[in-house]
């Protein structure tokens, strides 16, 4: 997969029959429909709740939605796929007529079936595949998006040692052999995107570290999430609960910006989205000292920060 760090930063996720163009900050406003997310548990289990909280984000600036029925919080207890299920159906029913593709964030190939015949149009695994190998297999044969995550353990377990030689060789290793599996189950690589799992068993440095090195993860040429929204090494580093860590939010995804990622998972879309588009104009700026532009400073086919990502 990585060709020793040449590759350049992936410049598409494809989805089912959608295209999701990298060539500018994509949001994944997320919506739990939860009793027990860490941040946001129990506001969105009504379906019109959910629905409206979907259609505010995409108005805000939101790409996709990432809807989740499990939490994966330090500790949170298992659901029962039906259970799962019974949370999903009535959401996804709406939330995937709004005109953006939808991701479905679970573990269990059972569900993710069910998502896509109601019209997802991706898999979000945070397991990376060890749950449940099948959901690769699923996602080849549906043509669906696959977001592959690190994780280790599992919530339950994950933060009993968070110890690690070299956590981003480590992460950037977990990672290349789950995407090569789902390769190798017949996803093709433009469809298989990879996350670090900010918060998954790591330490408040591991998850910095993370972060500061995430270009050795962007060279494995795959499309990079990050999820920093709100995660307690927020609430660590300025000791604020996590309806205050929109600022940490922000900043966490702009220095992953720099770095390559391309897919932000967050809460706050209206202030992720302003500032990601600031931060991106700047990078840009700074590209143009190295590259043709065209007279407006803009290179071909690049879009303004304003205008909607491409799907089709
Ligand atoms: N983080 C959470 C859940 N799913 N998926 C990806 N790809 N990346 C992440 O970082 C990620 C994720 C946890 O955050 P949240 O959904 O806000 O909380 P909870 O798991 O308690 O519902």
């Amino acid at each position: 997969m990585s060709d020793g760090g040449a590759a350049a930063i992936a410049t598409r996720w494809r989805v089912r029959d959608a295209t999701i163009e990298l060539d500018r900050p994509v949001i994944a406003g997320i919506l739990n429909v939860t009793p027990d997310s860490f941040s946001d548990g129990g506001q969105f289990l009504d379906p019109v709740a959910a629905r409206d909280h979907a259609a505010l984000m995409i108005a805000e600036g939101a790409d996709l939605i990432d809807v989740g029925a499990e939490s994966t919080r330090p500790r949170a207890v298992a659901v029962p796929a039906e259970e799962e299920w019974r949370r999903l159906e009535p959401v996804l029913e709406s939330v995937t007529r709004l005109g953006v593709p939808v991701s479905v964030d679970t573990t269990k190939q059972a569900v993710a079936e069910r998502a896509l015949d109601a019209g997802a149009s991706a898999i979000n695994d945070i397991s990376g595949l060890r749950s449940d190998p099948g959901l690769a297999r699923l996602a080849a044969r549906t043509g669906a998006g696959l977001v592959l995550m690190h994780m280790r353990g599992t919530p339950r377990t994950m933060q009993r040692d968070t110890r690690y030689e070299d956590v981003v060789a480590e992460v950037a290793a977990a990672l290349a052999v789950a995407r090569r599996a789902a390769l190798d189950a017949g996803c093709e690589p433009d469809r298989v995107a990879i996350d670090p799992g900010i918060g998954f068993g790591k330490s408040l440095e591991g998850n910095l570290e993370l972060i500061a090195r995430l270009d050795e993860l962007t060279r494995l040429g795959a499309p990079v999430w990050i999820g920093p929204s709100r995660k307690s090494f927020l609430g660590t580093l300025l000791d604020v609960p996590p309806s205050e860590r929109v600022e940490g939010t922000i900043a966490a995804c702009i220095e992953g910006l720099a770095r390559g990622a391309r897919v932000f998972r967050v809460h706050d879309v209206r202030s992720v989205r302003r500032a990601l588009d600031v931060a991106w104009a700047v990078e840009r700026a700074g590209q143009a000292r190295h590259s043709p532009r065209e007279a407006d400073g803009r290179s071909r086919g690049e879009r303004r920060p304003e205008e909607p990502v491409k799907t089709r």
